[in-house]
């Protein structure tokens, strides 16, 4: 039988992250009802694997066997050449405890500064996974290209948004609309795959 969620039934948004939410809501286009881990409680798991797509699976597994429901989750980072691909998966962890983005981008540009290298390209990647309650799981990833501008601009989006400008385009992430970054990011990509694979 091919995986299909039914269109209106409810869908776990199995992330902590408050800018994720929005932007996983506004992907799924009201199909589904969304409620979201911490409106159930559901305890934020660690992080144990070494890939987006093994963590995107490990927060849908877990969400989805606790809860009951199928749910969804995004693993997701910043990718810097300069930086051999960091943060990537440490990306929420560059921010420390305090969730400082601030603190997090300043980081980034020491560390390329320190590199000596003037190469600014990035990419975000995100790994989306579903899962259904002690069920099978599907995954899929995106990513967007770009390159990385000092010192941050817009107060839009999340995490390091105000430092990302997509390629083919000259403001960041943080200056853009939400439906402009919608249209072409590292999520909406993965978005556009998975419904490919279960919503249509
Ligand atoms: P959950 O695991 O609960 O979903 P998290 O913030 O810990 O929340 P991740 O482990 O996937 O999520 O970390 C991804 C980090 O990468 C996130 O905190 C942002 O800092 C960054 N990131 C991912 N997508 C981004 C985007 O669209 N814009 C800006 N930063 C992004």
């Amino acid at each position: 039988m091919a995986l299909k969620l039914e269109i209106g039934s409810k869908l776990v948004a199995a992330t902590h992250n408050p800018g994720k939410v929005p932007e996983i809501a506004a992907l799924l286009d009201g199909r589904f009802e969304i409620v979201t881990a911490g409106q159930l409680g559901l305890p934020e798991p660690e992080e144990t694997e070494s890939t987006f797509v093994g963590n995107a699976l490990l927060k849908a597994r877990h969400a989805a066997d606790l809860s009951g429901l199928p749910a969804i989750a995004d693993d997701s980072g910043l990718s810097v050449s300069a930086l051999d691909g960091a943060p990537g998966i440490y990306s929420a962890r560059w921010a420390g405890p305090g969730k400082d983005f601030t603190m997090a981008m300043d980081k980034v540009a020491e560390r390329i500064e320190a590199t000596g290298s003037e190469d600014y390209s990035a990419w975000f990647t995100s790994a989306l996974a579903v899962a259904w309650p002690n069920g099978p799981a599907v995954v899929v990833e995106g990513r967007v290209d770009g390159t990385l501008a000092f010192p941050g601009r817009g107060t839009r989006g999340f995490g390091y948004d105000p430092i990302f400008v997509p390629e083919g385009h000259d403001i960041t992430f943080g200056e853009m609309e939400p439906a402009a970054k919608d249209a072409m990011s590292h999520r909406a990509r993965a978005f556009a795959k998975l419904k490919a694979a279960l919503f249509d």
